[in-house]
């Protein structure tokens, strides 16, 4: 990737950002700290990599996505109405009565969720799923999985690993959102979740670890888990909780939380200034 091209991402990650603090400051509360650590990934593969069709969200032969944290909804339903999947302004119904944006994740209500999540450690075996899946029916697309370190705390995901290495799925790249966070603190306390670098590989992936938030270094390491075919590939995306909101990155208090009106504008104007300055 030459530096216009990243140039340009970050000012998508940063539009990204505000969709999404926009959106959930018109509910007035949400899932700010877990969508924010995970902008640069959604924005590398929607806009660089997965091969979609916003107009024709069932084909059955393009990448599927399954967003495993499914209480980060807000962040890819941004990067949706962003793409063309729905009108923008549908981001300001999120949670309300009656929406089709429910708070996590729902494929039988938003054009372009692949996979209806929420409860922690299933979204991985779901993707296991549609890539065998995808291998027997001998479909060309890909199939692409995020999970967050609360979803490596839960057994049924390493039942997931196991079976996605003794199939061979190359066909299969996962993300680890490792914010070291959860929704009451910092996984030291909440449960030890580290080395897991070689917890992937001795299960059998090809297991990176980059700085979560470097869209050259995301990028390196997709091609690579691109190029794998005889086993699925897991990249740990080192990632800041909030990351980019000043007062809010960083604090273990933003799992699910008020924003303000006011509060709002001071963070969709700091986004703002950040989208300029990678103009
Ligand atoms: C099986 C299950 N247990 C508990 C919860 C409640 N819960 C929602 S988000 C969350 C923390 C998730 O942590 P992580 O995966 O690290 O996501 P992050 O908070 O970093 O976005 C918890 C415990 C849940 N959704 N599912
Ligand atoms: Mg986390």
């Amino acid at each position: 990737m030459n530096s216009s091209e990243i140039r340009s991402l970050q000012r998508k990650a940063a539009e990204i950002r505000r969709l999404t603090v926009e959106e959930i400051a018109h509910l007035g509360i949400g899932h700010v700290g877990g969508s924010m650590s995970i902008v640069e990934v959604l924005v590398l593969l929607y806009y660089r990599h997965l091969k979609i069709d916003p107009r024709d969200p069932a084909l059955e032969t393009r990448d599927k996505f399954v967003m495993s944290k499914g209480h980060a909804g807000p962040a890819l339903y941004a990067v949706l109405a962003d793409k063309g999947f729905f009108p923008t302004a549908m981001l300001q119904t999120l949670n309300q009565g009656g929406t089709n944006l429910p708070s996590h994740c729902d494929m039988n209500r938003t054009p372009g969720i692949d996979m209806t999540t929420g409860s922690l450690g299933q979204g991985l075996s779901a993707a296991v799923g549609i890539a065998l899946g995808h291998r027997l029916r001998k479909l060309p697309g890909r199939v692409f999985a995020l999970i967050g370190d609360g979803d490596t705390n839960e057994g049924q995901t390493w039942e997931a690993a196991m079976s996605a290495s003794m199939f061979g799925l190359g066909n299969l790249v996962a993300f680890t959102d490792y914010n070291k966070m959860q929704i009451d603190g910092p996984i030291d306390v909440i449960m030890k979740t580290d080395q897991l670098v070689d917890r992937w590989t001795s299960f059998g992936w090809f297991a990176q670890q980059v700085p979560g938030h470097d869209f050259a270094a995301l990028d390196e390491a997709l091609q690579k888990a691109l190029a794998e075919e005889k086993r699925p590939s897991m990249i740990i995306a080192d990632t800041i909780k909030g990351k980019d909101l000043p007062g809010i990155e960083g604090d273990y208090n933003n799992h699910n939380m008020p924003i303000s009106a006011e509060q709002a504008e001071q963070l969709v104007a700091s986004l703002r200034e950040l989208e300029e300055a990678s103009a």
